[in-house]
């Protein structure tokens, strides 16, 4: 697992540098924004439950044939692991935000995850709508839409999509 800083001692590390001005410059990004990211990921730990309940009224609103006979969230079982997954989504997201980094999120989330979809019927389309639902009702939450805030959300529906 890595994070801003690693990923950058790693990567010039493999090459016998020191660090050079971009590298400085994405340190100094990442410490400039760092008690915001923590104050971020502290916000969505005390309003998980809601906000993943939110998320899932406002998908199958959305999308409504995902909760009729038929669709993937149709029974107690799928609607409760529909949740579930929102609730992963959004508390890997909270891990990558205070790491500055996504690869968290494609070591324990996405690995796999579209064949495992694919294979039980879930659709992406609806996934990746629930995603950036997430991401929108953080942004509300935290008061800011600023691109760190966003990032890791924006990275799964890129990786999923
Ligand atoms: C199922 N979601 C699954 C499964 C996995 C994940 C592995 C199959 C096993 C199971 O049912 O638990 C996802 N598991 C994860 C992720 C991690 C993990 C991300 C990383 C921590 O360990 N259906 C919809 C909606 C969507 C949805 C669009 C919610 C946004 O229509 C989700 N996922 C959904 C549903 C199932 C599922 C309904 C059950 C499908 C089935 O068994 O038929």
């Amino acid at each position: 697992m890595q994070d801003a800083i690693t990923s950058l001692i790693g990567a010039y590390d493999s090459t016998g540098k020191y660090f050079d001005r971009d590298a400085m410059d994405a340190l100094k990004s990442y410490f400039a924004t760092g008690n915001a990211r923590l104050a971020a990921s502290s916000a969505i730990t005390a309003n998980a439950a809601s906000l993943v309940r939110k998320a899932g009224s406002q998908l199958f609103e959305d999308v409504p044939d995902l909760i009729r006979p038929g669709g993937n969230a149709y029974t107690t079982r799928r609607f409760a692991a529909c949740l579930r997954d929102l609730d992963y989504y959004l508390r890997y997201a909270s891990y990558a935000l205070v790491a500055g980094n996504n690869d968290v999120l494609d070591e324990r989330v996405l690995q796999g995850l579209r064949e495992t979809y694919n294979s039980l019927g879930v659709p992406i389309g609806p996934t990746v709508q629930g995603i950036e639902i997430l991401k929108q009702l953080v942004f509300a939450l935290v008061g800011e839409s600023a691109d760190w805030l966003g990032a890791p959300f924006d990275y799964m529906i890129r990786e999923l999509s």
